[in-house]
């Protein structure tokens, strides 16, 4: 599969960490200059910026967590005068108040090139028709994977997300090769398929960019059985620069990170200490290009792992692992910490149950309980109770064996559960309606 850019892509590593260096250096000084709380966060901490000379110095550097850009509301952190500021994008704010990005336009250059590199490692071309379904707005899914088909010269349509049958329609009528939206909108969109009457063979699609959110192996197995594609993995957040941080490559097994502009690293959420090489922790990145928001050892919250070993693919950028969901995703229920892309594994290995499902969690008598809503089939939720009663107890053992958690199953009919357009809501916590 083709390269977008080998100069980088696959740039020896010892080359790589020199670059990252210089780039570090250049950030930091920057930032110290221009935004006042990296400024006190670092007289604070006792460093300057002539302490940092190199990338093994990273760790001198003090963390930025969504709460310091929360307190900084809505600019605070911005490295350059508004005056030249060109584009603003914001986190959807579901766990809190928003989060407001900013870049300028080499920013949207950078952005355009990352997202370039994972398009073109996805098979995208010149010639593809590139169907974004992602969201466009303040959300960053729908420009990003925009502006990257615009990059490589491909034909971009900018259909947004939602209207399901026109997304087919669509999809039909212009040819779409490649589809990019959220994993579990696509889910959506097949059933929207056949309900229309059609199969994937009316489709040209060859490949697709799914994240944004969580989704499990067994995801990508269905969603490129039942739509005839490959499926990729594209990973980002707003505040580093959306989808294109990291991306898939033609081997499935990790996704790459564009570290000749964001430098990462995986500490333990607890104590804030850089855990050695393999270790699953909370990945932490460094902007060592951006201009008007440039994080410095930004907290995401998500639970991975890097590898740096070779890839069969050629590039020789760091792998992070497919993120099992954030730390502030993690359920504790009876004292079990369980991320709701468990529950999904088990779900999607019980071959009657499908991929649309719901946890309900709540608190009664001081005790937690969790509830699975898991959808079947019209055939099997009109069988006899017997039936239905043997594939509950299937998927409660199986909670069970594989998460030691006693969970309540929900058989419920297609389609009960909402559909997602954008990210998906896989759980209800009652408990947190309770300590408002
Ligand atoms: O979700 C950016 C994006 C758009 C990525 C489209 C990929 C495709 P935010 O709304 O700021 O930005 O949410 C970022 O989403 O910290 C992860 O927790 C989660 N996330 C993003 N991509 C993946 C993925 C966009 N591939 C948060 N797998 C991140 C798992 C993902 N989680």
């Amino acid at each position: 599969m083709a390269i977008w850019n080998e100069k980088f892509e696959t740039m020896p590593r010892e080359e790589l960490e020199q670059l990252q260096s210089e780039r570090l250096l250049n950030t930091v000084r920057r930032v110290y200059e221009n935004v006042a709380p990296y400024r006190e966060k670092m007289d604070a901490a006792g460093i300057k910026p002539e302490d940092i000379k190199s990338v093994k110095d990273l760790s001198k550097l003090p963390f930025t967590t969504k709460q310091d850009l929360r307190d900084n509301f809505p600019y605070g952190f911005f490295a350059i005068p508004m005056e030249e500021v060109t584009e603003i994008h914001a986190s959807s704010g579901t766990t809190g108040k928003q989060t407001v990005v900013g870049m300028n336009n080499h920013d949207v250059d950078i952005w355009a090139e990352i997202a370039a590199r994972a398009l073109t490692s996805y098979g995208v071309h010149k010639n593809s028709i590139v169907h974004t379904a992602y969201g466009f707005g303040l959300f960053t899914g729908g420009f990003g994977a925009h502006y990257g088909a615009l990059k490589i010269g491909a034909t971009a349509i900018p259909v947004s997300s939602g209207n399901s049958r026109r997304q087919i329609q669509i999809m039909k009528d212009f040819g779409s090769t490649f589809l990019a939206c959220t994993p579990s909108y696509a889910l959506s969109l097949v059933e929207t398929l056949h309900e229309m009457g059609y199969t994937k063979d009316d489709l040209k699609l060859e490949g697709g960019a799914f994240g944004a959110e969580p989704w499990t192996p067994q995801m990508r197995a269905e969603l490129e059985e039942k739509l005839g594609i490959k499926a990729y993995d594209i990973y980002g957040l707003s505040e580093i620069m959306g989808p294109g941080v990291s991306y898939d490559c033609v081997c499935q097994n990790g996704m790459h990170i564009n570290e000749d502009h964001f430098i990462p690293e995986i500490i333990d959420p607890d104590t804030g200490e850089v855990l050695p090489q393999g270790s699953v922790g909370e990945l932490v990145f460094t902007c060592i290009t951006k201009e008007a928001f440039p994080l410095i050892r930004y907290r995401t919250r998500d639970i991975t792992s890097l590898n740096y070993e070779k890839c069969g693919c050629g590039r020789t950028f760091v792998r992070m692992s497919k993120p099992m969901g954030r730390s502030d995703d993690m359920l504790i229920i009876r004292g079990v910490n369980v991320f709701p892309s468990q529950i999904e594994e088990v779900l999607m290995n019980i071959e009657e149950t499908s991929p649309h499902y719901q946890l309900v969690v709540d608190r009664k008598d001081n005790k937690d309980s969790l509830e699975v809503l898991v959808e079947v089939s019209s055939e099997i939720f009109s069988d006899e109770i017997k039936s239905l009663e043997k594939i509950t107890r299937k998927v409660q053992d199986s909670l069970m064996t594989v998460l030691g958690l006693k969970a309540a199953v929900k058989l419920v009919e297609p389609k009960s559960i909402a559909r997602s357009e954008g990210k998906a809501v896989r759980v209800i916590d009652k408990r947190s309606l309770y300590n408002r």
